[in-house]
């Protein structure tokens, strides 16, 4: 209710809630998919909720979308062809944008409400949608890889909801496995991979898989989103066979890529110091995570 606090529970973390209170409800309805909820917020601006699970807020939203558009975009030289599964927010693609390399993204999101809710409420994220090398798909983001030519995109980026509901096949390994076939060799692939305070054994699983998928490496980085339940969140970051990439030293870095610091806005987040910090693991999620 207005005035009050919005709880966020959910089973994917139990006996704890995270709190946000609310000035003002500004659209709920259900789509086909999910719940969809907008609300202005004193601390963080506007949030998305979707099934009573955050999904971004205006202020720590850049955390996020520099960090899974970035990593893997500034580990590969000259990325041209990219993809993006759910996102449709269309903060990932204002991201994939500053890289004027780029001469395509595909984008696969599931419901077009989100797209409809984000170009009325998050100008500032759905501004991604005004670039000429977007090409929008509305469709499952599994099927779509299924269906993706071999070898097609230099980077995969999967910014999908939680693997609760239309995004569990997101997390699966015949997923990942269609991700590396549409990948070039050297290719990169980046999803979102929750937090490593609350999900290593979803982690674990999910590094496994990509492991079996994804001939090259397999790495897990973070970045800091205090709206985020625990506050934290990971990204799997892998490649193909074909080109070794160096993760963890950006060959690509930002800094040198020509109008990238302020293409629409300013970066507010991404470095290539923070790139490269973002693999670096506390002791325990070392040993939780048994493979990384
Ligand atoms: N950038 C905002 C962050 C998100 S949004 C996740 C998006 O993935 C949603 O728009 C949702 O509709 C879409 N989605 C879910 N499943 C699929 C699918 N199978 N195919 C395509 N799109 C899908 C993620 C925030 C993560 C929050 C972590 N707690």
């Amino acid at each position: 209710k207005t005035g009050k606090c919005m709880y966020f529970n959910n089973p994917m973390w139990p006996g704890e809630a995270h709190s946000l209170k609310v000035d003002k409800i500004l659209y709920k309805e259900k789509s086909k998919y999910q719940e969809i909820l907008v609300f202005e917020s004193p601390a963080y601006g506007k949030v998305l909720v979707l099934d009573g699970i955050l999904q971004l807020t205006e202020k720590d939203e850049c955390a996020y979308q520099e960090m899974i558009a970035h990593l893997p975009l500034c580990s590969i030289v000259s990325p041209k062809n990219v993809l993006v599964v759910g996102g449709g927010d269309g903060g990932v693609l204002r991201e994939i944008c500053r890289h004027s390399s780029v001469e395509r993204i595909d984008i696969c999101e599931i419901d077009n409400m989100v797209i409809d809710v984000s170009k009325k409420f998050f100008p500032e994220l759905a501004v991604g949608y005004e670039d000429p090398r977007v090409q929008l798909h509305v469709g499952d983001g599994a099927e779509f890889l299924r269906n993706a030519p071999e070898g097609k995109y230099d980077a995969i980026i999967v910014d999908g909801s939680d693997p609760i509901g239309p995004a569990q096949e997101l997390v699966e390994q015949p997923f990942f496995e269609s991700a590396a076939r549409a990948l070039r060799p050297g290719g990169v692939f980046c999803s979102m991979a929750e937090s490593m305070w609350l999900h290593t054994h979803l982690i674990d699983d999910m590094f496994g898989a990509c492991q079996n998928a994804f001939k090259g490496s397999v790495h897990y980085a973070w970045t800091s989103v205090p709206t985020y339940p625990s506050g934290v969140i990971g990204f799997l970051i892998c490649s193909t066979e074909g080109a070794p990439v160096d993760f963890r030293n950006p060959a690509n870095p930002i800094e040198m890529l020509e109008g990238a610091l302020n293409y629409r806005r300013e970066l507010r987040f991404y470095n290539s110091e923070v790139h490269t910090a973002a693999f670096a693991l506390p002791n325990f999620a070392k040993r939780e995570v048994s493979r990384l």
